[in-house]
C-alpha cells in the first residue's frame, strides 16, 4: 500500500511534467485520474508511447554525470515493451546496435523492454554494456583482455560459454535473463559489433600494437525509471568522447594499462614520474583514438568541443527556466581538466526524475 502511494505520487509528478513540456498533450487531470484508477485496479499502469519517449529523453536530460546532454531531444526511442523473453531481447539488442552504429554516423538510441510489474519482473541484461571485451584471468594476477569484465567473463563461462579465441578484444556474449528465467548467454552477431582499429596520425608503429575499440557505448545495466515505473532493461547509447577510451579504458592501470607500452615505443624516459612520460603517452594515445575514429568516418567527440557544448546546454536550460543537476567529478574530463571550461565552475547537485539508476548487482 505504501508502494502504491509512492507509485501514484510519482506517476502524477511525471504526468504533470509531460503535459507541461509537450505541446498538445492538453490538460493532465483526466490522464492522472485514469492512471490512478489503473493503479488501483492493477497495481501498475502503462505509459503511452509518447509518454515513454518523453520520459526516456528527460531521463537523459537528468543524467548528472553526462556531459553529452545538449542533444537530449534527439534520442531515438525503440518501444519494445512487449518483449520479455531472452531470445527476443538478444535479437533486439543486436538490432539496436546496428541502428545506433549506422555505418559510422552514430545515432543516440534507447531500446525499452518490458517493465517490472507486481509479480512479473521485466527482463534483465547482466552486461554493463551491450559490447564489452572479455577479461580472462591468467596466472600471477595477469589478465588477457579487459580486467573490468573478468567477473562477467567467468560468469558466462560458468553458464557454458566456450570462450572466444583468446585475443585481448574478444567480444563477450550477452548474458540475459527473461522475466522469471535463469540467465543465459547469447553470442552477438558479428555484424552488430562495429569497431575501429587504432592507429596514430604520425607513428606507424602504433598500428602494430593491434589495438581496437567498439564504436557504440551502449550502457545496459541501468534501470530507466519513469513516473514510478521501473524498466530494468533499457540499453541506451550516444557516441564516445575520445578520452573515455584513450584516457581511461586503454590507460587505467586496472584496465588495459597501456601507458608503459606506449611510452616505451615513444622512447620516453620512464625511470621517474618527473619526465611526465605518462602525461605524454596519454596525449599520443588520445590523438590516436580521435584520428582513428575520424579516418574511419565514425562519430566521436573530443573533450574540448564537448565541454563547450555542455556549457551551451546549461545556458539553454536556464533560458527555459529549468534547473540542471551535474556532477563535477564526472563532467570534468580525465585529461586536461583545467584546459576545458567545465572545470572552472561548480554545479547544482539536484537529481530530478525521470532518471537512469544503477540497480544493485545480484548475479543469480
Ligand atoms: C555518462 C558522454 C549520450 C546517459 C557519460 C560520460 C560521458 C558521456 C563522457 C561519463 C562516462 C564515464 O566517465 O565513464 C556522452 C556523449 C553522448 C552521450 C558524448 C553523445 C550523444 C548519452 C545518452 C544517454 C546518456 C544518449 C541516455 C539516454 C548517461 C548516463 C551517464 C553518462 C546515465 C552516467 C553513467 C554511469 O553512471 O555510469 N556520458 N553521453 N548519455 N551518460 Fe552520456
Ligand atoms: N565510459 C564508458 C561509457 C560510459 C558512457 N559514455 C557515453 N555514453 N558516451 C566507456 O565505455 O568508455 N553514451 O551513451 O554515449
Amino acid at each position: 500500500a505504501a508502494d502504491l502511494g509512492r507509485l501514484r505520487r510519482e506517476a502524477e509528478e511525471f504526468l504533470r511534467l509531460y503535459h507541461r513540456e509537450e505541446r498538445g498533450a492538453g490538460d493532465p487531470a483526466p490522464r492522472i485520474a485514469a492512471v490512478c484508477a489503473e493503479i488501483d485496479a492493477t497495481g501498475t499502469y502503462r505509459h503511452t508511447a509518447a509518454e515513454l519517449a518523453h520520459g526516456a529523453r528527460v531521463a537523459w536530460r537528468n543524467s548528472n554525470r553526462c556531459i553529452g546532454r545538449l542533444y537530449w531531444r534527439s534520442l531515438r526511442v525503440r518501444d519494445r515493451r512487449d518483449v520479455r523473453d531472452a531470445e527476443t531481447v538478444a535479437a533486439e539488442a543486436a538490432a539496436h546496435l546496428r541502428e545506433a552504429a549506422n555505418g559510422g554516423r552514430i545515432r543516440p538510441v534507447i531500446t525499452v523492454f518490458a517493465p517490472d510489474a507486481p509479480g512479473r519482473p521485466g527482463p534483465r541484461i547482466w552486461n554493463e554494456q551491450l559490447v564489452r571485451y572479455a577479461g580472462y584471468a591468467g596466472t600471477g594476477g595477469r589478465c588477457t583482455g579487459d580486467p573490468r569484465n573478468a567477473g562477467l567473463t567467468a560468469y558466462a563461462t560458468g553458464l557454458g560459454w566456450p570462450g572466444g579465441p583468446g585475443t585481448p578484444f574478444d567480444v563477450l556474449p550477452l548474458v540475459l535473463q527473461g522475466g522469471d528465467d535463469k540467465p543465459r548467454w547469447f553470442e552477438l552477431p558479428e555484424d552488430a559489433v562495429h569497431e575501429v582499429l587504432l592507429r596514430h596520425p604520425e607513428d606507424d608503429w602504433f598500428a602494430s600494437l593491434g589495438l581496437r575499440w567498439h564504436t557504440v557505448p551502449a550502457i545496459s545495466n541501468m534501470c530507466l525509471e519513469i513516473g514510478g515505473i521501473c524498466y530494468p532493461a533499457a540499453p541506451f547509447n550516444g557516441w564516445y568522447m575520445g578520452t573515455e577510451i584513450g584516457a581511461r579504458n586503454l590507460a587505467d592501470t586496472d584496465r588495459y594499462d597501456l601507458l608503459p607500452v606506449v611510452a616505451a615505443r615513444l622512447g620516453l624516459d620512464t625511470s621517474t614520474d618527473r619526465t611526465l612520460w605518462k602525461d605524454r603517452a596519454l596525449v599520443e594515445l588520445n590523438r590516436a583514438v580521435l584520428h582513428s575514429f575520424d579516418s574511419a568516418g565514425v562519430t566521436v567527440t573530443d573533450h574540448h568541443k564537448e565541454s563547450r557544448r555542455f556549457l551551451v546546454h546549461l545556458e539553454q536550460e536556464a533560458a527555459r527556466g529549468r534547473r540542471v543537476g551535474a556532477d563535477w567529478s564526472w563532467i570534468v574530463p580525465p585529461v586536461s581538466g583545467a584546459a576545458t571550461p567545465v572545470f572552472h565552475r561548480t554545479y547544482d547537485s539536484v537529481q530530478a526524475r525521470p532518471e537512469f539508476v544503477h540497480h544493485p548487482e545480484a548475479l543469480a
